[in-house]
C-alpha cells in the first residue's frame, strides 16, 4: 500500500476531515514505521508545524487530524489541521472577528482566549460563557483588542487541549515596546500523550501515582541511613506514609505516556528556529501542556526576561526559568560565537524534555543536557516550617529523631490532618503563625493533607531548581513596568486553599469540588485581595478568566501583572483583583486533570 498524505486514514474514515501532520513522524521511536518513513522523510527536517495568521478576520476550523509523535498514529484535535494550532497574530486596538467552525464529529468543542481582556460571552467557557459549538456549528467571536503581548488559545472543552486544541497568540502592541529585538521565534511548550486523555484521568483517578515509578527503594532507605541516621530516616519515611505520598511525585502524569513538543515537534525533531549572528532574537515563549512544568535554558546563552503574562517587566537576565502551565515568558536572547545553540526544556520531574535549536540554519543539532538529577521533594516542601533554608537539607532537618517503634512518631509531623501540630516536636516555631483553615475542609474525606505554616517562598527557584549554579527566575524577579494599574488598596480579602486527596486523585478549592461549591461572588468594580493557600503536595498554576491577577510581593504591595499564578506546595501567595468585568467566569488549576477533577471555580462579578 503506498501511503500518499491523507489518504490512507482519509479514505477509511472521513475524507473531508482528516489530514496527515507533515514531518512530525520523526519524533520519538521510528522503528517499525517503514509504511511512514519514506513519507517522513521525504518531507525534509521537520518545521514549525504552525503557520501564523494575521490581520482582523480568522477562519478556524476544528477537525481531526492524523498526527505521529511516537511511531504510532494517532487522531489529534486540531485547528485547521495543525498541531499546534496556528498562530494567530493580532493588533491591540483592532477588533477581531473569529469563527470558530466545529467539525469535530461528535464533541462539543469551544475556544477560549487565555489572559484576553474580552466580554464575558467571548471567553470560551461552556457553560458559564456560552453553550459550546455542537457540532457542526459555527460560533462567531468578535471582541475589541485592548491588550499587547504574547498569549495563548485553547479549547476549554472536555479533554481537547490533551488532544491538540492550543496555539500561540501573538498582539502587537500600540505603543513602541520598550526594547528592541531584530527577529522573534515563538517557542510553545506542550505535552502529547497516545493514551486517550479519559484513560489517563480514569487511570489517575484508580491509582494516582500510575504515572510515576520512581519509587524509593530499601537501596535508597540504607543511603538515606547513612547519610541521615536511622532516626532521621524512618521519621521522615513515617511522614511520607502519612501523606500518601512519595517523595518523587513530582507531577502526575510523566514522561511514561508524555512525549514533550516544542512547537509540536518530538525532540528528535529539533525544532530549529533561524538567527543570524549579532541579532537580538525575541522568543515567546508558552507552556501550553496540559500537566507539565518545564525547566527551559538555553546553554551558553544568558536570556533576559522582558515579559510575563504578556506584561512587560523590569528586563531581568537569567541562565534558567520555570514556565508553569499556561504561562508565558518573552525573553531577548544574543546568540553569538557558535552556530547553535540548544533550547532545552526538561520537564520539572526530569521525566523527559522538549528540546529545539536556535542556529543559523536549518540542520544543526548542538549537544542536549542531560536532565538534571531527579528531585526529591520534602516534608518542608509542604510548609512545616524552615523557609527558606535550603530544601534539600530539609528531611533530615524537619524530621525529629524517632524510634521505629515510637508510637508518637507520626505525631510529630504537623501537617498531617485532624491533629493538633505539638509545638515542641521538632523545630523552633516561635514567631510563626499556624495556617487556619476553612471548616469545610474539616472531616472533608476529600482532603488528606494541610499546610501548617505557609508562606510566599516567592524568591524560591522551585524544587529541583535550588542551589543548581544557575541563575533561576524566581516570581520576586519580576516587576511589573508600571505601577498598580488599579491604585486602591483592596477593600476585602477573599482566602481560599487549594485542597486535595493524593490517592483519590480529588482536587478542589476548600474542600468543595466545583459542582459542590458556590460561586465566588464579586461586585463590579471592587479591588479585593485573593488570598490563596496551598494544601497539597502538588503545584497548581491558578488562572482566573476575564480579569488579571495583580500578584503582591511580601509586604501585600504590588509587584507583577499576571494571569497564572504558581502555586507550589506550602505556598500562600496573594493578588489583588479589579473586578472590572461583569458576568460569570472561570476560576482554576490549569494542570487539565486537576480542573476535570474538581479544582475548579465560578467566580460572578455582579453591580
Ligand atoms: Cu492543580
Amino acid at each position: 500500500m503506498t501511503l500518499h498524505k491523507g489518504l490512507l486514514y482519509s479514505d477509511l474514515t472521513r475524507p473531508s476531515r482528516r489530514t496527515f501532520v507533515k514531518g512530525l513522524a520523526m519524533g520519538g521511536v521510528v522503528a517499525g514505521l517503514g509504511l511512514w518513513r519514506d513519507t517522513a522523510w521525504a518531507q525534509g527536517p521537520p518545521r514549525q508545524a504552525t503557520g501564523m495568521l494575521s490581520g482582523t478576520d480568522f477562519d478556524l476550523n476544528l477537525g481531526e487530524t492524523l498526527v505521529d509523535f511516537t511511531g504510532a498514529p494517532r487522531i489529534a484535535h486540531t485547528v485547521n489541521g495543525s498541531l499546534p494550532a496556528p498562530i494567530l497574530r493580532w493588533r491591540e486596538g483592532d477588533t477581531v472577528t473569529l469563527r470558530a467552525a466545529n467539525r469535530l464529529r461528535d464533541d462539543h468543542a469551544s475556544i477560549h482566549w487565555h489572559g484576553i481582556l474580552l466580554p464575558a460571552n467571548m471567553d470560551g467557557v461552556p457553560g458559564l460563557s456560552f453553550n459550546g459549538i455542537a457540532p457542526g456549528e459555527t460560533y462567531v467571536y468578535r471582541f475589541d483588542v485592548r491588550q499587547g503581548g504574547t498569549y495563548w488559545y485553547h479549547s476549554h472543552s472536555a479533554f481537547q487541549e490533551q488532544l491538540g486544541l492550543y496555539g500561540g497568540l501573538i498582539i502587537d502592541p500600540r505603543e513602541p515596546e520598550p526594547f528592541r529585538y531584530d527577529r522573534e521565534h515563538v517557542v510553545l511548550l506542550s505535552d502529547w500523550t497516545d493514551e486517550k486523555p479519559e484513560r489517563v484521568f480514569a487511570k489517575l483517578k484508580k491509582q494516582a501515582g500510575y504515572y510515576n515509578f520512581h519509587k524509593r527503594t530499601v537501596g535508597d532507605f540504607f543511603r538515606d541511613v547513612r547519610e541521615q541516621g536511622l532516626g532521621n530516616t524512618v521519621a521522615d519515611r513515617a511522614a511520607w506514609g502519612e501523606m500518601r505520598m512519595t517523595p518523587t511525585d513530582l507531577a502526575d502524569v510523566s514522561g511514561y505516556t508524555y512525549t514533550y513538543l516544542m512547537n509540536g515537534t518530538a525532540p528528535a525533531g529539533n525544532w530549529t528556529g533561524l538567527f543570524r549572528p549579532g541579532e537580538r532574537v525575541r522568543l515567546r515563549f508558552i507552556n501550553g501542556s496540559s500537566m507539565t512544568y518545564f525547566d527551559v535554558r538555553m546553554p551558553g546563552l544568558k536570556m533576559t526576561v522582558v515579559a510575563a503574562d504578556g506584561q512587560n517587566v523590569h528586563p531581568v537576565t537569567v541562565d534558567e526559568f520555570r514556565i508553569a502551565v499556561a504561562e508565558t515568558f518573552d525573553v531577548i536572547v544574543e546568540p553569538s560565537g557558535q552556530d547553535a545553540f540548544t533550547i532545552f526544556a526538561q520537564s520539572m520531574d526530569r521525566t523527559g524534555y522538549a528540546r529545539g535549536t536556535l542556529a543559523v540554519r536549518e540542520g544543526l543539532s548542538p549537544p542536549v543536557p542531560e536532565p538534571d538529577p531527579r528531585p526529591l521533594l520534602t516534608t518542608a516542601d509542604m510548609g512545616h516550617g524552615g523557609m527558606g533554608r535550603d530544601m534539600g537539607a530539609m528531611a533530615a532537618a524537619a524530621a525529629p529523631p524517632a524510634k521505629p517503634d515510637d508510637p508518637h512518631a507520626d505525631h510529630k509531623m504537623p501537617a498531617q490532618k485532624g491533629q493538633a501540630p505539638d509545638p515542641h516536636a521538632d523545630h523552633d516555631l516561635t514567631g510563626m503563625e499556624m495556617q487556619a483553615h476553612p471548616a469545610s475542609e474539616e472531616g472533608n474525606p476529600l482532603v488528606d493533607m494541610q499546610t501548617m505554616m505557609p508562606a510566599a517562598r516567592l524568591d524560591d527557584p522551585g524544587i529541583g531548581l535550588r542551589g543548581n549554579g544557575r541563575r533561576v527566575l524566581t516570581y520576586a524577579d519580576l516587576r511589573s513596568l508600571f505601577d498598580d494599574p488599579d491604585g486602591r488598596e483592596p477593600d476585602r480579602t477573599i482566602e481560599l486553599h487549594l485542597t486535595g486527596h493524593m490517592e483519590r486523585f480529588a482536587w478542589s478549592f476548600d474542600g468543595l469540588k466545583f459542582s459542590d461549591a458556590e460561586p465566588v461572588r464579586l461586585t463590579y468594580g471592587e479591588r479585593l485581595r485573593i488570598v490563596l493557600v496551598n494544601d497539597t503536595m502538588m503545584t497548581h498554576p491558578i488562572h482566573l478568566h476575564g480579569m488579571w491577577s495583580d500578584l503582591e510581593d511580601d509586604e501585600g504591595l504590588f509587584l507583577v501583572r499576571k494571569h497564572t499564578v504558581d502555586m507550589p506546595p506550602g505556598t500562600k501567595r496573594s493578588y489583588r483583583v479589579r473586578a472590572d468585568a461583569l458576568g460569570r467566569w472561570a476560576y482554576h488549576c490549569h494542570l487539565l486533570y486537576h480542573m476535570e477533577a474538581g479544582m475548579f471555580r465560578e467566580v460572578r462579578v455582579e453591580e
